[in-house]
């Protein structure tokens, strides 16, 4: 019959749900979205990606009486597969934003990581899994990552010890999924997951098909570092959407015509990259500066494209601003933001605009609460903003010669400088800034930033390896994960950088784009020098 190929959606518009309903489709069933409780008590099978923040998830359920419907449907042992927030809110209750109560269907409360003893909080990327009991959905995972990104988690106890199937250690020991009976919960994101989520997601929605089991090529112990294809953006001289590269930041030719330089197109790498084993396909619209994104609808475009292929992680930068057009309809960072979730990405990345609110914030001492980074992740949680920074490095001889924060660098200025800083900047580094790289990222981690993107113009398309210094600088003052960018050009600035600095991810454009290195070699050496990756 019909039914059977048909999954209920319970979508209280809260985030990106686009990828669970992508991933849906790809393995062949119609979404039903849920309207009323009683499309909750009527499904066949339901799957609840809970995104936002609990407290609000909670409100919304109660307001629409989703929440006891939702009870009902679970004390029947109808297939329920709750996904990330949606596992928390079975809890008795959850920190965040209070305590607030949960659904009460499992003993035990959800607690925020604890990053004091130096743990990097949200949790991002690819983790390990402890299976501690069979559950029918589970088959594929053992040694192999799976994606997580959340602050808080459940912990295991004897009085849930009946629910939990698999744990996952960061800090220490928390709950990775829940299985009882036809009701599956999971910490992770099997839609972002790439292979190994669409399998558990398969076995979920064909529970009685005899599915073959995917190969256990896997090691997987720990977080896992990341590697990330970075896909620079704009519209050429032509007015297509092409992806472009620098060389720090200049993206023309060196010819009479000084056309945009066009490595390919942003929805065609992407899915490359995805097929290749990339961790997470970030997009920069990088003249968002100037032309307003919402404007400029083939980035959406790109996005809803792109995330119908790629089930890892999409992230998108440039614009995120407050924005008047010219028929004076204003428009909050908040909507372009939401917009560019709604069509698919997982985290909004800000550069320039991130660089004034922290300036404002160093200068008066006092959060508003009205600049975009701190209005996005109030809303959509710190895990979903990233913030972009562009500085340029500026030697010094003398630490006390700027009111900057200055690293030793382990190659001296053309003076014979010993130090330097590292200079923010907006529009595409086209303007300095007086605030230091680490005055930014400290500043923005208390705003709410969830995550650095760390690039460095001096570096930017050379080849020649990361900043090591700069890197090393912030990924060691802040708790919040830095991924490391700009200057990849060999295996093993990949590795130099993982084993000198704290970042947790690296990000890489050029070698990529221009088929140097594939992003399988970059693994498979990074995997002999020690260093855990994803397979
Ligand atoms: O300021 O919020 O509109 O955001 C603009 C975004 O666009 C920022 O994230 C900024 O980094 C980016 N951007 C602006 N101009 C350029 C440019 O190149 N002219 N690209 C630009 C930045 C830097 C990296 C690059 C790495 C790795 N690109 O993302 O991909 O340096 O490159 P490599 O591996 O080839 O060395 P807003």
């Amino acid at each position: 019959s019909s039914g059977d190929s048909v999954v209920t959606l319970l979508d209280y518009g809260a985030g990106n749900v686009r990828s669970v309903r992508n991933a849906i489709r790809r393995l062949g069933f119609d979404i039903k979205d849920v309207r009323t409780p009683e499309d909750i008590l009527n499904a066949n099978r339901l799957i609840f990606p809970g995104v936002g923040a609990f407290g609000s998830a909670m409100e919304v359920l109660y307001k629409t009486r989703m929440a006891e419907a939702l009870r009902t449907y679970i004390e029947k042992d109808r297939p329920l597969l709750a996904i990330c927030l949606g596992l928390q809110l079975l809890f008795e209750s959850s920190e965040e934003n209070g305590p607030v109560k949960g659904l009460g269907l499992i003993p035990g409360t959800v607690g925020r990581f604890n990053s004091s003893n130096g743990l990097r909080v949200p949790h991002i990327g690819w983790n390990a899994l402890e299976i501690t009991r069979d559950s029918g959905i589970l088959d594929d995972i053992r040694n192999r990552h799976v994606y997580f990104v959340h602050s808080y988690r459940a912990i295991p106890s004897d009085d849930n010890k009946e629910w939990v199937s698999s744990t996952c250690n960061y800090g220490d020991k928390f709950i990775a999924s829940i299985s009882r009976g036809n009701v599956h919960a999971v910490q992770f994101h099997p839609e972002k997951s790439g292979d190994v989520g669409l399998s558990i997601l398969r076995r979920f929605l064909y529970p009685k098909s005899n599915l073959t089991k995917m190969p256990d090529q896997g090691k997987a112990s720990k977080l896992a570092k990341r590697i990330i294809a970075c896909l620079d953006v704009r519209t050429n001289d032509k007015g297509d959407l092409v992806v472009t590269k620098g060389d720090q930041y200049d993206v023309r030719e060196q010819t009479k015509d000084k056309e945009v330089r066009t490595l390919g197109k942003p929805v065609e790498l992407a899915g490359q990259y995805y097929v290749d084993g990339a961790d997470e396909v970030s997009f920069l619209n990088i003249t968002g500066f100037r032309d307003f994104p919402l404007g400029d609808l083939p980035m959406l475009q790109v996005l809803r494209y792109a995330s119908e292929n790629v089930f890892v992680p999409l992230t998108v930068g440039g614009g995120i601003r407050d924005f008047t057009d010219s028929n004076g309809r204003h428009y909050s960072s908040l909507e372009v933001a939401s917009e560019y979730f709604r069509s698919g990405a997982d985290k909004i990345s800000i550069g320039s605009d991130a660089v004034y609110a922290a300036e404002e914030y160093i200068r008066t001492g006092v959060k508003t609460g009205k600049s975009s980074l701190e209005q996005i992740s109030r809303v959509y949680g710190n895990q979903a903003v990233v913030v972009s920074i562009d500085p340029r490095r500026i030697y010094v001889k003398n630490p006390d010669d700027v009111e900057f924060k200055t690293t030793r660098v382990s190659s001296q200025g053309p003076n014979g400088e010993a130090y330097a800083w590292y200079q923010c900047t907006v529009n595409g580094g086209r303007e300095g800034r007086p605030i230091g790289a680490y005055e930014l990222a400290k500043a923005v981690e208390e705003l709410g930033a969830g995550e650095i993107l760390l690039n460095c113009i001096d570096c930017d398309g050379q080849g020649k390896g990361f900043d090591i210094d700069l890197i090393k600088l912030i990924s060691d003052a802040v708790s919040i994960p830095v991924i490391a960018s700009s200057g990849a050009g060999a295996a093993e600035h990949f590795s130099e950088v993982f084993a000198k600095t704290n970042a947790s991810a690296a990000l890489a454009a050029g070698i990529f784009h221009r088929k140097e290195v594939p992003i399988p070699l970059v693994k498979e050496h990074l995997l002999k020098e020690g260093i855990e990756v994803r397979i």
